[in-house]
């Protein structure tokens, strides 16, 4: 029967049942565990904020199942030689699309302008159609495709850009500027990794075009903060909605949470589900039961 240990205690009231039920619909006989002797320790449940941080008593462990998504807090460990999977989780791909579209939906429609509006100003002026508001998504892994199925299903035109070349989408240096000259609304969905790290600098945020927004869930390193600030007082970038920050919780004075074109969510932007996310890990446990290739495995050279 394989040991396995949940190593984010603060999460295992929702996973309680979640985790048993998973694993016994896909057939795993399995001990879970919040402590455990490391050397008897088959798979270890992670989450960034855990308090596990060597693993090399873990001599037996033979995977790591991340819960979140983005791996950039564990994956450097030098100590960490088992096997990293990360999450895709249907229920944190449903939670970003959902974000994704609703704030996409709030600057094409310019909902601000209507939701506050102490002047009472009476202005008619129609918003385009979504099929006249091109959309860019840089990284078009799990989530990001989500995201670009269902903006296309709304007709908003999406580029999307990643480090591979795929049929129908960018890649490359030239690719991104292309990619960022088109984008009305741009959304970043890469992970943080030392290739992705400040990628939106000033040369590139200027490629965007006049008045654009910028939606970021992917992580806040992904841009750089004082070119996001100066774009934004310039005008250029007509709005920032920001769920991920370089320091969470978000500093108080981070120039961020005042600045009239810029709107803060506290990294809500998707979550893993317990119900659905237990089934992800259950099948990578059944996988490594069954000498399987796992699911969603980290390229550590890659960082993602
Ligand atoms: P995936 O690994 O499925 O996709 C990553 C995408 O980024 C891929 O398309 C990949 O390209 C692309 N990419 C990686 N490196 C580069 C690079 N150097 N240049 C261009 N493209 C690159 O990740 P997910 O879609 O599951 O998640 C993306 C990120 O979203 C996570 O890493 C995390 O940071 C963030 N996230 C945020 C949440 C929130 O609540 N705010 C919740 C969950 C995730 P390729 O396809 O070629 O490999
Ligand atoms: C994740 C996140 O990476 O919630 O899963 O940010």
């Amino acid at each position: 029967m394989p040991l396995i240990l949940f190593a984010a205690p603060t999460l295992w009231p929702e996973y309680r049942d979640a985790l048993p039920d998973a694993l016994s619909d896909a057939g795993i006989d399995a001990r879970i565990t919040l402590e455990a002797d490391p050397a008897q320790v088959d798979y270890i449940v992670y989450a960034p904020a855990s308090p596990l941080q060597d693993f090399t008593p873990y001599t037996r462990t033979k995977a790591v199942l991340n819960l979140w998504a983005g791996v950039e807090r564990i994956v450097g460990n030098p100590t960490l030689t088992q096997p990293l999977c990360r999450m895709v989780d249907p229920g944190l791909t449903e939670g970003m699309v959902e974000w994704v579209v609703g704030h996409t939906l709030r600057h094409h429609l310019g909902m601000d302008r209507h939701i506050v509006n102490p002047a009472r100003v009476w202005d008619p002026t129609c918003p385009p159609l979504a099929r006249e508001r091109p959309v860019t998504i840089l990284g078009m892994g799990a989530l990001g495709s989500a995201c670009a199925d269902a903006l296309r299903s709304l007709n908003f035109p999406v580029t999307g850009w990643s480090r591979t070349e795929k049929p129908g989408q960018l890649h490359g240096e030239h690719g991104l500027r292309k990619a960022l000259s088109s984008a009305q609304i741009l959304v970043t969905l890469l992970p943080k990794t030392p290739e992705t790290e400040n990628l939106l600098n000033a040369d590139r945020l200027s490629l965007l075009p006049n008045g654009a927004v910028i939606l970021n869930p992917g992580r806040g390193a992904l841009i750089d903060d004082d070119a996001l600030l100066n774009a934004l007082d310039a005008g250029h970038i007509c709005h920032a909605t920001l769920d991920v920050f370089r320091v969470e919780p978000l500093p108080q004075d981070h120039p961020f949470w005042s600045h009239p074109r810029v709107t803060v969510t506290p990294h809500i932007a998707a979550d893993s589900r317990a119900v659905t996310s237990s089934r992800v890990i259950a099948e990578n446990v059944r996988r490594g039961e069954a000498g399987e290739p796992f699911l969603h495995l980290v390229d550590r050279a890659l960082g993602y």
